[in-house]
């Protein structure tokens, strides 16, 4: 066995967006594609020699063949030890912990997320930090530039190894453990939540679905909710991984999730409802006829979250991206606790949480997690939800109908655009970034604008700074529109545009959303003049 030096050179745009590198598959199957860019991880972080990386993906199509390129030209880059989950399967939260609790120096996780996988779909790749969380943007931008000036690539000419087989073996005088992908996450979950309540709210007839859309949390959700809490056999649907999702979009939305919305607003609902996404990080939450947006699950979560063992000390902090609704907000001013808003992506949440300052994050684009691992964490957020459920015995809509109560309603909505062409939605942006200064004072639909900028985040701890991270046009009413373009899309240009309104209550607290928000929309849509440029008038996907 050798470790070969392959002669290459750079490839065009390697440049990870919100969440890694992510590209159709038959890119990334391409000469050299995945070896260049995993070269370029291992000199952007100083080599890897004598370090240890945990290495697992949401196993996808190519997530097999890619790990075994990544795990030779680990070995062949002198790397010491690589944990990797059976089959090369982890799911993102549990990447997280792996990665923590080996004490590691970092991971590679194979994911495109919530993109479609399969031969013509996505694939993706992403470095996490020792501390278990995403690449910052300065170490994802060295990468990047890596990858503009590559001349050669190391790869071991082993065989492949077996990644069925838990345990260890060597792999050209580098250590591989295979390790199970559930036994360590299962083990953090139980430590932070009251299992024994949980499952006596089962044994006493709590009915529960859990979609997980044939991706990767089927084996954790099973293991968790079936075999240790005791749901019925068959509360986990779509459980077994697919290499495609089964043709699914693996994205817990009412949109795609389509199956559990018709099962939860149908006759005979199940008490509670969840998803989650292609590696199991995002998650839907639903109850019996009631439809809980991720902004209000995260406030949700903020305002009980004393209610759980692990979380019984009360919180530090909450932080929201910020899209994400303002109700995580009106909830830490009541805790008096410190409340964050940082730019979309779960990389900007990791200093906090390091530091101490937040212990609960979340994001609009159904992402909630906490300070035991830093990422999001979608089975965990379910989890969470049970907890609270099993102490306040009551439903979904009577705990949120009293959260609207207390708190007021942050009716909100995003509406994507997807596959624009990419120069018209940047000429949009453009466009609209250039008139921001001018719109304060002018009124539209009835309502004030307070002011707007373009989103710059000075983060608390480094201070670096980051810079147009989404156009904001803010109303006196507290209303709120949010531009920004997706940076995890592989294909034109997706618009996202963030929709928010303020009801104080006590009434007008059970409006459709999106009639409650119409006059924001139409605002939307002419100050950014979406028709003008996009050519469409109707979102594809609205969440
Ligand atoms: C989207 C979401 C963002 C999330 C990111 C990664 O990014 O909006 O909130 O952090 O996906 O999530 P963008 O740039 O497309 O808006 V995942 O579950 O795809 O890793
Ligand atoms: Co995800």
């Amino acid at each position: 066995m050798t470790a070969l030096t392959i002669t290459t050179a750079p490839i065009a745009g390697q440049k990870p967006g919100t969440s890694g590198l992510r590209k159709k598959t038959p890119v990334f199957m391409g000469a050299h594609y995945l070896e260049n860019f995993v070269q370029s991880i291992f000199d952007a972080i100083g080599g890897a020699a004598g370090k240890t990386f945990v290495l697992g993906g949401d196993g996808r199509y190519f997530n097999d063949r890619a790990a075994q390129t990544i795990l030779k030209m680990a070995a062949a880059n002198g790397a010491a030890r690589v944990i990797i989950g059976q089959n090369a399967v982890l799911s993102t939260p549990a990447a997280s912990h792996l990665i923590r609790l080996n004490k590691t120096d970092g991971g590679i996780i194979m994911s495109a997320s919530h993109n479609p996988g399969g031969p013509e779909e996505d694939f993706g790749v992403k470095f996490n930090m020792p501390n278990g969380g995403p690449a910052p943007e300065a170490v994802t931008e060295a990468m990047y530039q890596r990858t503009t000036e590559l001349t050669e690539y190391r790869i071991s000419d082993a065989a492949d190894i077996d990644l069925g087989a838990i345990g260890d073996t060597m792999l050209d005088g580098m250590a591989v453990s295979v390790v199970d992908s559930v036994t360590d996450y299962a083990a953090l979950m139980e430590t932070l939540f009251d299992f024994n309540a949980i499952r006596a709210m089962f044994a006493s007839g709590f009915t529960m679905r859990f979609d997980a859309m044939c991706a990767v949390t089927g084996p954790y959700a099973t293991e968790i909710l079936e075999n240790r809490l005791g749901a019925a056999k068959g509360t986990v649907t779509h459980g077994t991984p697919l290499p495609d999702f089964g043709g699914m979009h693996p994205d817990p939305n009412p949109t795609w999730a389509h199956e559990l919305m018709d099962e939860m607003f149908g006759a005979n609902a199940p008490d509670f409802g969840a998803a989650s996404d292609g590696d199991g990080d995002r998650n839907m939450v639903v109850g019996r006829n009631t439809y809980v947006s991720p902004s209000d699950s995260l406030a949700v979560l903020a305002a009980n979250a004393h209610l759980a063992p692990g979380y019984a000390r009360g919180l530090a902090g909450v932080a929201r991206s910020m899209p994400t609704s303002a109700a995580a907000d009106r909830v830490a001013d009541a805790l008096g606790i410190d409340k964050f808003e940082t730019p979309t992506g779960w990389k900007f949440f990791g200093n906090l949480l390091d530091a101490g300052k937040a212990t609960l994050c979340g994001e609009e684009s159904f992402g909630t997690g906490s300070d035991h691992v830093r990422e999001k964490d979608g089975l965990w957020a379910v989890l969470l939800w049970l907890n609270i459920l099993a102490v306040r015995q009551q439903s979904v809509a009577e705990i949120m109908a009293e959260h609207f109560a207390k708190f007021g309603r942050n009716y909100y909505s995003r509406h994507d655009f997807e596959a624009i062409e990419t120069d018209r939605a940047d000429a949009m942006m453009a466009e609209l970034r250039g008139r921001l200064a001018g719109l304060k004072g002018q009124k539209i639909e009835g309502m004030e604008i307070a002011g707007a900028d373009d989103f710059a985040y000075t983060d608390p701890i480094d201070g670096s700074v980051s810079l147009k991270q989404g156009v904001r046009i803010l109303f006196i009413d507290g209303s709120r529109i949010v531009l920004r373009l997706s940076g995890t899309g592989t294909e034109g240009a997706t618009l996202r545009v963030y929709l928010e309104r303020y009801t104080p209550g006590p009434d007008g607290l059970d409006h459709d959303p999106q009639e409650a928000l119409a006059p924001v929309i139409r605002a939307a849509h002419s100050l950014a003049k979406i028709m003008e440029h996009t050519g469409r008038t109707e979102p594809n996907v609205i969440t």
